[in-house]
């Protein structure tokens, strides 16, 4: 039996989710006005997976008895100074996720809640390829300093991220 605070746990963490969702969508725009379609790519991408992080929670949940409450999501960041500023944001919300995801491990291994210990598993290790993600493009960028043949060239190279659904049936 879920605990009530876990049931809410795992409603705030969907919320959050959904808002990585939002958040990455308002990164592909901006980066789709800077004519940088690879980039924007590459956060579409991303979004598409947010929001499978939300269904997975979603269906867990509900699977234990438990019920999401639709509530409002925080509005996303729409304006970017610079490419390097909308990864370090990105970067900077992957480790907030990351924190909230072990607070609920933790509660859960306080509670001896072992399923939700068990399904949280996947997401602490996705979080590290997450944070990964973001680290590796951010040293990237810094490496390319503003040289446009470098930008095309990362630019094509983002143009070929998938969707994990599509790669798979591929
Ligand atoms: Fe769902 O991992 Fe990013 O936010």
């Amino acid at each position: 039996m879920l605990s009530e605070k876990m049931q809410q746990l795992i409603n705030d963490q969907y919320h959050r989710e959904l808002f990585s969702a939002n958040q990455y969508l308002a990164m592909s725009s901006y980066f789709l006005q800077e004519d940088l379609d690879g980039f924007a790519n590459f956060f579409r991408v991303q979004a598409e997976e947010e929001l499978m992080h939300a269904m997975k929670q979603f269906d867990y949940l509900h699977e234990v008895d438990g019920k999401i409450e639709h509530g409002p999501i925080d509005s996303p960041s729409n304006t970017f100074g610079s490419l390097l500023e909308v990864f370090e944001e990105a970067y900077k919300h992957e480790q907030l996720i990351t924190k909230h995801i072990h607070e609920i491990v933790k509660v859960a291994m306080q509670e001896g809640d072992f399923a939700t210990h068990q399904f949280f598993q996947w997401f602490v290790m996705e979080q590290v390829e997450e944070e990964s993600t973001m680290r590796t493009l951010i040293a990237k960028i810094k490496l390319i300093d503003g040289n446009k043949s470098a930008l095309y060239l990362m630019n094509e190279e983002l143009m070929k991220r998938k969707a994990e659904a599509e790669e798979n049936a591929a």
